[in-house]
């Protein structure tokens, strides 16, 4: 029986040896990585970021807990996928200018190209003009943006005006993503849809370009 705290602890702890094994003796156990995914490191991810709220962790802990994450994600990667075809979907995806977060972006990215997408991956701090120069040289169908931070919030829509002043608008789907981030928010600044988590945001591409 997997013990899904085990991880959860192990991330709040920083100890990435530890994680790793443990996520490797659940997958050996055949727990869903989903439920690995979940149950374990993101659940410890949401008490690293109490802490760090409550001044009881600080920045360099967070990146540890965050890089441990990261190749946990890592060994997570090839059993993650939604697994149906949507060959040739060319999609950007980045994290939006003054914004540094990219684990939930490279989940999202990750759940995409299982489903077969084709993923252009730009990146954290990405500046509008940056997207709209990847929407024209990729030919993109689909464009995703990332945000954290309600502070960065406002710049998924200079990112949506500068794709409307560049006459792209139609041409590509927008959609958004991120903790902050609501439907409501993404009905504000016009944006084609909103995912919570990165599974949904496969399911809500392949939608939008059906
Ligand atoms: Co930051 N940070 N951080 N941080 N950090 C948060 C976001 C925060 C909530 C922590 C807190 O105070 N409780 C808080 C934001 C508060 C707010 O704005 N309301 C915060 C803060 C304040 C900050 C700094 C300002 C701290 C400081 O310097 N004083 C600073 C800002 C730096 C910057 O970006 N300019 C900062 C820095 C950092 C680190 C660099 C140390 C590190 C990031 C490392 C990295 O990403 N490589 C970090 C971390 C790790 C976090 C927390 C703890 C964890 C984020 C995470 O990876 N979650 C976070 C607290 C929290 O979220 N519980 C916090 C796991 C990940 C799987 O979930 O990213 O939500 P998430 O992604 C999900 C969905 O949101 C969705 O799918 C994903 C998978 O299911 N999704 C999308 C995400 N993007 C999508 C795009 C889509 C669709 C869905 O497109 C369509």
């Amino acid at each position: 029986m997997t013990d899904f705290n085990a991880m959860t602890e192990a991330l709040v702890s920083c100890d990435a040896d530890k994680i790793a094994r443990l996520v490797n003796e659940a997958i050996a156990e055949d727990a869903k990585p989903s439920d690995i995914l979940n149950k374990g490191l993101i659940a410890g991810m949401d008490i690293v970021g109490e802490k760090m709220e409550n001044g009881d962790m600080f920045i360099p802990e967070v990146l540890m807990a965050a890089q441990a994450m990261g190749s946990c994600v890592e060994i997570l990667k090839p059993l993650l996928g939604e697994g149906e075809g949507m060959e040739g979907a060319s999609v950007i995806l980045g994290t939006v200018k003054g914004d540094l977060h990219d684990i939930g972006k490279n989940l999202v990215g990750m759940m995409m190209e299982s489903a077969g997408m084709a993923v252009h991956n730009l990146g954290v701090d990405i500046p509008p003009e940056d997207f709209v120069a990847e929407i024209k040289s990729k030919n993109a169908q689909i464009v995703c943006l990332s945000a954290l931070l309600t502070t960065t919030m406002p710049m998924m829509k200079k990112t949506v005006d500068a794709i409307i002043e560049a006459g792209l608008r139609d041409k590509v789907k927008v959609m958004i993503g991120g903790a902050p981030v609501t439907q409501s928010f993404a009905d504000e600044i016009g944006a084609d849809g909103f995912a919570a988590d990165a599974g949904s945001a496969a399911r809500l591409a392949k939608e939008l370009v059906a």
